[in-house]
């Protein structure tokens, strides 16, 4: 198949969900054409059966806003057209459904038919929560999505309680690509964080007030009273220095790193015993997944889609949001044994499989034979 797939092609997980789907439909034959503002973070270098258009809004001094949405829209009509597209698959509503359904309409008075999926990441949902305006645009575009996916359960409740539409929402994960074999700590590299009687605990994330950083802080400090550990922070964002002055309060620094963004999170979680996701909200939690796909337990609250991920008692555990001392005792019920400590890890690990990129791509490929099918 030929598909086009539009997404945010930052650090946020619904770019990361969107470019390695992209990547594993490309291994499997099928011709990717990503379209976006910038190259995808982890789309890497050039490979078979992947195309990359970027879209460049010109900056005219006319406008106080640049109309991102009517360049996209002109530059998936030109690739639909001449690359010869037969479907599109969008991350996002806004405004990514709504330039599709656009495209959809021009290439239709053309002749050219081009339906389109839209998947929803969950902050499309919090986008109307926080401005009602965006609802009628969302609304309709799910009502004339060809075919409109959640990445969890949860998300799908959310939709139809916030939005106005009967529709047939299909549940589909997002997924990982899971190592084979159980992974093996880098020691050298673990040492040169902590000391090897000490745990190392992680959080990564944009460092949005969604992710309540101030949080992990809080639960570490008390975790560390217990059991002497290393905090790492990977990411940045607008409540990193929340974290920091937090941390300083706290009188912990020397043992919170921060290392800021990294394009590839793996070597900090190969590094890691507990990962910590006290979000106040998650779609699903995509970092909790890449965590325990390599072997890194994970403490985290029960909102959203997060126990469609972590499994209490057996990935790690689960707490109300905010529950920063239930946190942090069940982080140290994790860490503090080392045999307990091994079962989670390995646990965590055997939990991921369910969510391998090989069980998970299949379900998108259905659904696009499907929607062609109709066509
Ligand atoms: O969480 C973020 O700030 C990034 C956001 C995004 O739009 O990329 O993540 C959302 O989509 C991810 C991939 O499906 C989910 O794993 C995250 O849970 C979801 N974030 C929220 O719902 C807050």
């Amino acid at each position: 198949m030929k598909i086009g797939i539009v997404l945010y092609p930052t650090f946020g997980g619904s770019g990361v969900v969107a470019t390695e789907l992209g990547k594993a439909l490309a291994v499997k034959g099928h011709e990717i054409h990503f379209i976006t503002y910038s190259q995808p973070v982890r789309l890497g270098s050039f490979r078979e059966n992947i195309y990359y258009h970027e879209v460049s809004v010109s900056d005219y001094p006319l406008f106080d806003f640049q109309p991102y949405e009517t360049v996209l829209t002109s530059k998936i009509v030109d690739v639909v057209k001449y690359e010869g597209l037969e479907l599109l698959h969008v991350h996002y509503a806004i405004p990514h459904a709504s330039a599709a359904y656009m495209a959809k309409e021009i290439l239709k008075t053309q002749g050219i038919h081009i339906p389109f999926i839209t998947t929803l990441h969950g902050t499309d949902i919090t986008l109307v929560g926080k401005d009602p305006s965006f609802e009628p645009v969302i609304t309709f575009c799910l009502n004339k999505s060809d075919a409109v996916t959640t990445v969890s359960e949860s998300l799908k409740n959310d939709t139809y309680e916030h939005f106005a539409t009967e529709r047939e929402i299909h549940v589909i994960p997002n997924f990982i690509h899971v190592p084979n074999e159980f992974p093996i700590q880098d020691m050298e590299m673990r040492r040169k964080y902590a000391l090897d009687e000490e745990r190392i605990i992680c959080h990564i994330s944009n460092f949005r007030k969604v992710k309540r950083v101030e949080d992990v802080v809080t639960v570490f400090a008390k975790l560390n009273e217990e059991v002497p550990s290393k905090l790492l922070f990977a990411g940045d964002g607008p409540e990193r220095s929340t974290a920091e002055r937090l941390a300083r309060e706290l009188k912990i620094c020397h043992r919170v790193i921060f290392v800021g963004k990294v394009r590839d999170t793996s070597p900090v979680l190969q590094i890691s015993d507990l990962f910590i996701l006290p979000s106040e909200t998650e779609s699903f939690g995509l970092a909790a997944l890449e965590a325990m796909a390599l072997g890194v337990p994970v403490i985290s609250s029960n909102t959203g889609g997060i126990p469609e991920v972590n499994k209490h008692g057996y990935s790690g555990y689960l707490s109300n949001v905010g529950d920063v001392e239930d946190m942090a005792k069940n982080a140290q019920l994790i860490v503090e044994d080392i045999t307990v400590l091994q079962r989670f890890k390995q646990q965590a690990w055997n939990h991921a499989q369910g969510f391998r990129i090989e069980q998970v791509l299949p379900l998108y490929e259905t659904l696009y034979k499907e929607v062609l099918s109709i066509v």
